[in-house]
């Protein structure tokens, strides 16, 4: 496999989804081969269990079966999107990964974290991204940006997660901290509360750094 995998993580409103777009702007400036992607919802079959998983329809999701929709659509997007973007040499950016799961499910539903880590391999055929970038916040001034972008929305919060009790994005928080700390070789920790132009030369730096070895 010759490319690279990096992935964002953090909590919601964390600002991963503008730096990746101002990411792959930057790839393409440079002329490096690239693919944005996220998490769920990256391939077709990815895209009906994104609705399933994540709008407020009224079906009742267990954690586990919930757990193992998120395995599902991993395990799509692997085999059909990330795996041939790899072996074509591209930098793949991907919005969210296993490190999901461990922390949402995990640490914020409470599902067995050694049962996720097995769960999540086979879902990924063990794949692990060469670089994490976290992007760190106080979850109430994550969500108040996402609130601030549905007041624009005419159908105001529609995600099943976003109106979840603040210790649940708490402990998503310091589940993410968690994993950084153990494995400080993967993850690159941004402080997300601040202006979008002073992360965004943090995430460069980040990649810099890995884009160069
Ligand atoms: N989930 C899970 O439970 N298990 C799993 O395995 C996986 C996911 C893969 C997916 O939601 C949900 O699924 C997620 C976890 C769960 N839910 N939660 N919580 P999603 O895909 O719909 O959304 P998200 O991944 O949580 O991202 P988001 O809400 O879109 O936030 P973001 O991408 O981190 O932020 P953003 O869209 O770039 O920015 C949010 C707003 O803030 C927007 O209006 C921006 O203009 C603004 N913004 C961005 N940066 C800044 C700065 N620096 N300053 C000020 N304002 C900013």
């Amino acid at each position: 496999m010759t490319g690279l995998f990096v992935t964002f993580e953090g909590i919601e409103g964390s600002g991963k989804t503008t730096q990746i777009s101002m990411v792959a702007a930057y790839l393409e400036s440079r002329r490096i081969p690239c693919l944005a992607t996220s998490e769920p919802g990256g391939s077709n079959l990815g895209r009906t269990l994104r609705k399933l998983l994540l709008e407020k329809s009224g079906l009742h999701i267990s954690a586990r079966s919930e757990l193992l929709l998120f395995a599902a659509d991993r395990a799509q997007h692997v085999e059909e999107i990330i795996f041939p973007a790899l072996q074509e040499g591209r930098v793949v950016l991907c919005d969210r990964f296993s490190d999901a799961t461990t922390v949402y499910q995990g640490y914020g539903r409470g599902l067995d974290l050694d049962m996720i880590d097995r769960i999540n391999d086979f879902a990924a055929q063990s794949l692990r991204p060469g670089i994490t970038v976290l992007f760190d916040m106080n979850p109430e001034r994550g969500l108040d940006r996402v609130r601030r972008r549905d007041a624009d929305s005419p159908a105001g919060p529609d995600d099943r997660f976003e109106v979840e009790r603040i210790e649940f994005h708490q402990r998503v928080r310091e589940g993410y901290l968690t994993l950084a700390e153990q494995e400080p070789q993967r993850f690159r920790v941004v402080d997300a509360d601040r202006d979008i132009d002073a992360v965004f030369s943090d995430v460069v730096a980040a990649l810099e750094g890995v884009l160069g070895e």
